[in-house]
């Protein structure tokens, strides 16, 4: 039996990547932070389902010594590193600790695995957001990185640690390059979560607005559990390697409006307020990716169209915010 360890395990996709493991018949590990194993209905609710067939170890990225106890003690043939602060908009906010996780975090992993378990394969979640003020569209593996936000910064750094580890140690070290992916375990702050649950609360009469940033930027939205097998074929490959993973499509924040509130038979222009405080100090105004590499090498293609992702997490929010009275309160606060 093959295991892994997944840091970052309560998030949306390490919460999907334990899943889909746990199918191929893996040993799942996590590491989780104190602060989520004390309030488990409230940090470890995307886990709810397979709580009891996880192994979870107390632990935080900053702490070299909490990672390092982990792999002293347990062996893993693959390691996905996710665990990061992963809200942009936050990282422009307080980008000393965005740093300290996402940098010194990712270190700290691979130091102790190069110490501790060189044979050990290792994942790191890197990002559209390093491609920043795009230099040529699609963007694919050679694309220069132009990182506009500490959040970016801290990913380019994550980047260049795994191929330095990879090149200096001889170690299987692979960067996903992932564009947004989303679906319904998305953190009601990222854009997405944020019009689907809106657009759902004001049906229900819960709300009559969405407050925005910029509507104009562009993204590329695949679904998350499709990305986060990707990861996994990386890692099954013969050599270690770098590969973008996305849908090649492009669309603006306007357009994901239009679609999530004509789904449920509203005009977006009647809600929707664009809010000047929500916009970003800089802008990454258009991602699209090229993710042929990785359809050559292991065959893998985003199958959901961007109107079968927006629709379906409108439909998830409003089946959520009828159902459970608990969720109404819990979505006003977020
Ligand atoms: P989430 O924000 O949903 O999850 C982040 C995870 O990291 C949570 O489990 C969180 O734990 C954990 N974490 C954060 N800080 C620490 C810390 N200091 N110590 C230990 N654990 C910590 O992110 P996603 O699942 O969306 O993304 C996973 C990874 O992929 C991230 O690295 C993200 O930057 C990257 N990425 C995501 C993309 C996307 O579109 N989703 C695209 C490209 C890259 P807790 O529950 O305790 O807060
Ligand atoms: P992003 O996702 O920054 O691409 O990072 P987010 O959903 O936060 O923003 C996408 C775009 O929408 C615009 N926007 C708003 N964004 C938020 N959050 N809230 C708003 O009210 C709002 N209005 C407009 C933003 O300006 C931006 O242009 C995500 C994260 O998952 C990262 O961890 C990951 O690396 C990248 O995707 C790829």
């Amino acid at each position: 039996m093959r295991a892994a360890l997944i840091t970052g395990i309560t998030g949306q996709d390490g919460s999907l990547l334990a899943e889909f493991l746990l199918e191929q018949g893996y040993e799942v590990h996590g590491l989780v932070r104190r602060v989520a194993l004390e309030r488990p209905d409230l940090r470890m609710a995307r886990l709810e389902s397979i709580r009891e067939r996880l192994v979870l170890h107390p632990g935080s990225l900053e702490s070299y010594a909490s990672v390092f106890s982990v792999f002293a003690k347990f062996h893993f043939d693959e390691c996905y590193h996710l665990a990061a602060q992963s809200f942009v908009a936050e990282s422009f906010a307080d980008g000393f600790s965005t740093m300290n996780a996402n940098v010194n975090g990712t270190h700290h992993v691979l130091a102790a695995l190069k110490e501790l378990q060189p044979a050990c394969r290792f994942y790191f979640a890197g990002t559209s957001e390093m491609f920043g003020q795009v230099h040529q569209s699609p963007q694919n593996e050679c694309t220069p990185f132009h990182p506009r936000s500490p959040y970016g910064i801290s990913k380019v750094a994550g980047y260049y640690l795994t191929v330095n580890y990879r090149e200096a140690y001889g170690m299987y070290c692979c960067n996903g390059i992932l564009f947004n992916h989303e679906g319904p375990r998305r953190g009601f702050e990222f854009v997405t979560r944020k019009i689907s649950t809106g657009v759902a609360r004001i049906k229900l009469g819960l709300a009559n607005e969405i407050r925005l940033g910029n509507l104009d930027a562009r993204r590329d939205w695949g679904s998350a559990a499709e990305y986060v097998r990707a990861m996994h074929l990386m890692l099954r490959q013969e050599a270690p390697d770098d590969y973008v993973i996305a849908t090649g499509e492009t669309h603006t924040v306007r357009e994901f409006c239009e679609v999530a509130f004509s789904e449920l038979n509203l005009d977006y222009r009647d809600y929707v307020r664009v809010d000047q405080l929500l916009y970003r100090p800089a802008e990454v105004d258009l991602l699209v990716g090229d993710a042929s590499k990785a359809r050559k090498r292991f065959g893998w293609e985003a199958r959901t169209t961007f109107k079968d992702l927006v629709t379906g997490m409108v439909h998830f929010d409003l089946a959520l915010l009828s159902n459970k009275a608990e969720m109404r309160s819990m979505s006003v606060a977020l």
